[in-house]
């Protein structure tokens, strides 16, 4: 999949000579002439890079990215500043803006394609995140977002991966103030540290002794553990083509030596921002993952994750011809407990039981509340004597000992009927299964409740 590029620059002759340049790299390219244009552009249009010229009339490059980073629509959109000269103060003034990085004209440099191309790799993986997100409807995502969006990149957690004394205590004095720095002379400590350590940055010197530093990254980026954390790397002036294969494993930035102090500390930041933006999204996407299979009142799994999990235990007890047995448990009288007790003492006792009824199963046993007073237990490698002796406990425990509510200043007695039946390979799907399940609970029911019954087949 080829990345979309935004290029603007007011001169035209840029623009042609940047575009031909990208086109020839196998990038789509799009242009627009001022920065109103551009932001008009990464409003409507899906556009992966924007490489955005500095020196504008109007809204200049530096006022262009701060209003595309403020906007939750375009915030994730990298920004690319092009300036005309190799200037460390407009490039942190790019950085304070936002800007994910920098081209000086003319543009000839391969590692910085190669950057863009880097870029344009994480957005699309930014943007599979958020689809995601989005298809979950979660309410509050945008107030999440908006917040870490918010977040400065500071006091985060860097470990430095450098050998050398004079270098290390020099990164490590530069960002002394903003950040927390740990420093790891061996390559083989660092990934474990790493590993281990909740850090939010790596950086590592790319001339490392004994070690291929580019080894050390390709590792922190295979790691499970590691995966997320960025990387950047630091190298000699000389080392580009060594920094194009780093980019090429996953290293997310870098400097070149002379370092500037300010460019560092901007860039540092900029790394924590985004990996706590993408953290965010990630844990708010899980968040709204298991919302959505989890009963909000018992914390017990919900009838749509049932629906969907237990098609696939079915599946395995038929392909390894294991037994498996269902119970649908319903409470006794239900309805009293409101009337007479109120509806959140009803609820205090949903709550009570769907605590016993799932320390009451096995942990690979599937507890859902369907709905109302009413549950499921899926037993796997459960056959229908076992079930029985499990559905007969369950009953005990609710009987046995009364439940407490009004938080615990009353107590009242419980019961509840089940019905059980065991998988029949031969004529069951699900639906049969906890049909039949269904019909022994209304047996149990008729026959004067607080009681198990079984499936007659
Ligand atoms: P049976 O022994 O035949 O099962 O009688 P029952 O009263 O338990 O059954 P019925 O279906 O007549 O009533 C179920 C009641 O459960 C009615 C409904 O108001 C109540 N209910 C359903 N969901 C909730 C809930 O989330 N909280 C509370 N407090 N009550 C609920
Ligand atoms: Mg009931």
């Amino acid at each position: 999949m080829t990345a979309r590029i935004l290029v603007v620059d007011d001169v035209p002759a840029n623009l042609k000579l940047l575009s031909a340049r990208l086109t020839a790299e196998y990038f789509e390219v799009m242009t627009a002439t001022n920065g109103t244009e551009a932001l008009e552009i990464c409003a409507r249009a899906q556009c992966d890079v924007v490489l955005l010229d500095v020196v504008m009339p109007g809204l200049d490059g530096f006022e262009v990215c701060r209003r595309l980073k403020a906007d939750p629509k375009t915030h994730h959109i990298p920004v690319v500043m092009v300036t005309a000269l190799d200037q460390p103060a407009d490039r942190v003034r790019g950085l304070e803006a936002g800007a994910d990085d920098f081209l000086t004209k003319p543009v000839a440099d391969v590692a910085l394609l190669a950057r863009i191309r880097s870029l344009a790799r994480l957005k699309m993986l930014g943007d599979e995140l958020r689809l995601r997100a989005q298809t979950t409807r979660e309410i509050g995502m945008t107030d999440a977002l908006v917040e870490a969006m918010a977040d400065d990149g500071l006091h985060g957690r860097v470990l430095l991966v450098d050998d050398r004394d004079v270098s290390q205590s020099r990164i490590a004095a530069a960002l002394a103030t903003g950040q927390s720095v740990s420093s790891e002379p061996s390559p083989y400590e660092a990934l474990f540290r790493a590993a281990e350590g909740e850090f939010d940055l790596m950086i590592v010197a790319l001339e490392l002794r004994d070690f291929d530093a580019l080894r050390l990254c390709a590792q922190v980026r295979s790691l499970e553990r590691t995966r997320m954390l960025p990387i950047l790397l630091v190298a000699d002036h000389d080392q580009t083509a060594r920094v194009i294969r780093g980019l090429e494993v996953g290293v997310n930035d870098y400097l070149l030596r002379p370092l500037d102090a300010n460019e560092l500390v901007a860039r540092v930041r900029t790394q924590i921002r985004r990996k706590r933006y993408n953290e965010r999204l990630r844990s708010n996407l899980l968040e709204s993952m298991a919302l959505a299979i989890t009963d909000g009142l018992t914390g017990l799994h919900n009838r749509r994750y049932m629906e969907m999990h237990l098609q696939s235990l079915l599946d395995q007890a038929t392909a390894r011809d294991r037994p498996l047995s269902a119970l649908v448990v319903d409470i006794d009288f239900f309805k009293r407990v409101n009337d007479t007790h109120g509806h959140d003492a009803g609820d205090e006792v949903l709550r009570e039981f769907a605590a016993r009824l799932k320390a009451s199963v096995r942990g690979i046993d599937l507890a859902c509340r369907l709905g109302g007073e009413e549950f499921v237990v899926v037993m796997p490698e459960t056959d229908a004597k076992v079930a029985q002796l499990v559905a007969e406990r369950i009953r005990r425990r609710m009987a046995g000992d009364p439940f407490r509510i009004a938080r615990g200043a009353r107590t009242i007695d419980v019961t509840a009927s089940i019905g059980v039946a065991s998988f029949d390979v031969a004529v069951d799907d699900a639906a049969s299964l906890l049909k039949r399940a269904d019909v022994a609970l209304y047996r149990a029911k008729s026959e004067g409740r607080n009681r198990v019954a079984a499936d007659a087949a």
